[in-house]
């Protein structure tokens, strides 16, 4: 819970920015939709926003993106459902680490990459909500997290900085991060990504690479808060 109570505080305009790109989204959520639920704590916003309208009777089922979202959206009385019911979404709403003016993505901070990207690219349509500070002329700012699987991942690494990454496995509490799916994420810092869907082929092809937090023509529409300013970015 104390995650939620850090949220709540809202001490700086980007915090109050995700507030209410998170709560402007749930004005596209139609009674009856099946949803993608993302991550992160734009997204935390946006399900409190949910809850409200669901308590008022709005009908909709969620799909989570990671487990903390799961159980979140089950604190907040959001119905779940699951993909052996649902084949494809109507609309996924998810958070974004950097965001180019081709709303092409970098994701995978909070480590649900590859969850994040099943449910986005089963979604009819991507809403994604940030806060203005993830708007970027070129990707690569950050480190892109790229999901690996544990067995060799020094090999993995090592075939990745041959692409120009420099690599950092994901630690928490002095032990390796391990995902949702129970593999590594590895951060790799390239000297900006000119190129993303091309680094997202190469990266891809590497044997024991699960999936990269480059996200790629998967986004329709962006709403970035700042304070209780609100603006949109559409393809
Ligand atoms: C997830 O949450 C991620 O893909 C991204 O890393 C992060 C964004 O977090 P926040 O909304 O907390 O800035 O969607």
């Amino acid at each position: 819970m104390s995650e939620q109570n850090d949220y709540e505080q809202l001490t700086t305009a980007s915090d109050r920015g995700k507030k209410a790109a998170g709560e402007k989204v749930v004005e596209y959520i139609e009674d009856g939709m099946t949803l993608g639920l993302g991550s992160g704590s734009t997204v935390y916003w946006a399900l409190k926003k949910l809850s409200e309208k669901v308590n008022q009777g709005l009908n909709i089922r969620g799909i989570p993106s990671s487990k903390r979202t799961e159980r979140w959206a089950e604190e907040l009385g959001i119905p779940l459902t699951h993909y052996h019911d649902v084949q494809e979404l109507d609309l996924a709403i998810d958070g974004a680490d950097e965001i180019d003016a081709n709303l092409h993505l970098i994701k995978g901070g909070g480590g649900s990459l590859v969850r994040e990207k099943i449910v986005n690219a089963s979604a009819r349509q991507v809403i994604i909500i940030a806060d203005t500070t993830k708007r970027v002329t070129q990707l690569g700012k950050t480190p892109l997290p790229i999901e690996v699987l544990p067995f060799g991942w020094e090999v993995t690494a090592k075939r990745i900085s041959n692409l120009g990454g420099k690599i950092q496995l994901r630690k928490k509490n002095s032990q390796p991060f391990i995902s949702d799916n129970g593999n590594y994420i590895l951060d790799c810092q390239f000297e900006g990504i000119p190129e993303p869907a091309v680094l997202h082929k190469q990266l891809i092809q590497l044997v024991g690479v699960v999936e990269t937090g480059l996200f790629i023509d998967l986004t329709d529409r962006v709403i970035l808060g700042m304070d209780n300013q609100i603006q949109y970015l559409e393809k």
